[in-house]
């Protein structure tokens, strides 16, 4: 019996933690154009890079989700691109500012540079291409793949506004952004049984358990 209770015990807390993945909301790799979805249709190529949505400056584009499942983490992954002569904190021909929002509410915004390693405020150095690969060929451009490995932060909501978007820049073709394979996944963090709930469940088998061995004993 004691067994029983283990095996009974031990797949109800296998089923709250699978219960508990992630779900993909969203994907676009820009490879057949861009949805409603998107508040711009701007979708350019480079043979190094395929298909991206952009390049942007100082703009802000959108994807509005609607009718998500049940959830209250949120995560973002994506491609960032950056073309060209991107300044970090140099405050002559910057800061250059490239951001996230999410329903309003500030993701993550960064200076960047395609300069220098060090003079930006950018956490993630891993980027996966940096040449004159794209853009304005008298500069250097980066590609961060799956940036920053991805933002996750708190939502609940069923519906949800992406704005990514660029600040201070100069001209387009001076410096410019563009993002690419981009996921949206919502997840729910296990639910966590309340302690007098277990403690009912437990009472429930021990007493089964009891009645059992009553019978036995008559
Ligand atoms: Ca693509
Ligand atoms: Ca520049
Ligand atoms: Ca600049």
């Amino acid at each position: 019996m004691m067994k029983l209770i283990f095996l009974v015990i031990a797949s109800a807390i296998l089923i709250i933690i699978n219960s508990a993945q992630a779900t993909l909301i969203y994907s676009n790799d820009f490879e057949n154009g861009v949805g409603s979805e998107w508040s711009s249709s701007r979708i350019g190529y480079d043979d190094d890079t395929s298909h991206f949505l952009g390049n942007f400056g100082n703009d802000t584009v959108t994807l509005s989700l609607e009718g998500l499942p049940a959830h209250d983490t949120i995560t973002v992954n994506f491609d960032l691109i950056l073309w060209d002569s991107w300044d970090g904190e140099n405050t002559r021909w910057g800061k250059d500012y490239q951001g996230l929002e999410a329903d309003n509410t500030q993701v993550y915004e960064y200076t960047f540079s395609n300069f220098s390693q060090t003079n930006q405020t950018n956490p993630d150095l891993s980027r996966q291409l940096y040449g004159k690969f794209g853009g304005t060929q008298h500069w250097q451009d980066s590609l961060y793949e799956n940036y920053n490995d991805g933002f996750t932060f708190d939502h609940t909501g069923s519906s949800l506004t992406l704005s990514f978007y660029g600040r201070h820049l100069q001209s387009l073709g001076d410096e410019s952004w563009a993002i690419d394979n981009i996921r949206v996944s919502s997840s729910s963090p296990a639910p966590v049984p309340e302690p007098a709930t277990m403690l009912l469940f437990g009472t429930g088998l021990t007493g089964l358990a009891g009645s059992r061995m009553r019978r036995k004993k008559r």
